[in-house]
């Protein structure tokens, strides 16, 4: 039997607690204050991240994990593991999937296989958990990638919005046209994942009509009865998402609902006040 390692990006924000208990291995990103580097997770937490965003003058980057860093993970795997299943972030958004399937190319003795979430967050945590239940039932690596495919197939929906546009543009993350169309409305459009990239998904003038609008869509989508998966992120909002998630546990009384954060990169790209809720049918 294949032994299969489970390892996610810092990005899916899987709590370090579950990460032990469930054997997920995290190669985290980083976020750039100035000249100094944090690798998030690890060096830096969200509320830390937040405080030093409101404090400091100039704005973070972030950048994905070295090559090298990698590499090194996946040989210390190798004494252990026959194959690797890796989770990114959307390689629409961060060269982190093209960064792994190079180093997947570099070591000898463990087989890597590179799952493109093509979103990042919960979404991306939904996969993460899969594929440690499938490892940990004996599956092998072409087999949890398939079955992986199959959730990406069904569908994973995710809907999220900012206080501020000009985050995500900066970062070049958003286009200019869209950034305009939505300062010059006064518009805070629901987002979302298309083909990888973050898009407008409906024009709506406040956060209370875009949650009305994720509300209905999650109706038209998910019985009250249905056994689902929901997660409600936030950027430093997290009173507002116990609330989201405990209006969201009485409509739906079969649900396992998360309040979840943005971490520091993606909380970089996104800024304090995002919020954002997704789901998966079980
Ligand atoms: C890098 O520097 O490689 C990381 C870039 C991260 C870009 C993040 C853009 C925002 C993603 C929002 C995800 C929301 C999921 C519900």
């Amino acid at each position: 039997m294949s032994k299969v390692a489970v390892i996610t990006d810092s990005t899916s924000y899987i709590p370090e607690h579950i990460r032990n208990e469930k054997n997920i291995v995290m190669i985290p990103l980083n976020v750039v204050f100035d000249k100094e580097t944090y690798k998030e997770e690890a060096e830096i937490k969200a509320d830390d991240f937040y405080d030093m965003v409101s404090k400091e003058e100039a704005l973070p980057k972030t950048s994905q994990p070295a090559i090298g860093e990698l590499v090194e993970l996946l040989e210390e795997l190798s004494q252990n593991y026959d194959e690797a299943v890796m989770i990114t972030l959307s390689s629409g958004i961060s060269g982190t999937y093209q960064s792994a399937v190079a180093a997947g190319e570099m070591v000898e003795g463990i087989k890597l296989h590179v799952f493109d979430s093509e979103i990042s967050c919960s979404p991306q945590a939904f996969y993460v958990l899969k594929a440690t239940e499938l490892a940990s039932e004996g599956s092998n690596g072409y087999d949890i990638m398939n079955h992986l495919l199959q959730m990406k197939n069904n569908g994973v929906p995710a809907y999220f919005m900012v206080d501020d546009l000009n985050h995500l543009h900066r970062g070049g993350r958003l286009n200019t046209a869209q950034l305009f169309v939505g300062n010059l409305l006064q518009i805070k459009p629901i987002l979302h994942f298309e083909d990888k990239k973050i898009v407008p998904f409906e024009k709506v003038r406040t956060k209370k009509k875009a949650l009305k609008r994720i509300f209905d869509i999650m109706d038209e989508n998910v019985k009250p009865n249905d056994k689902v998966k929901i997660s409600v992120i936030h950027a430093k909002r997290e009173d507002e998402a116990v609330e989201i998630a405990d209006e969201l546990r009485e409509k739906f009384t079969n649900a396992d609902v998360w309040v979840s954060y943005f971490g520091p990169v993606i909380g970089t790209h996104l800024g304090e006040g995002s919020l954002g809720i997704t789901w998966i049918k079980e």
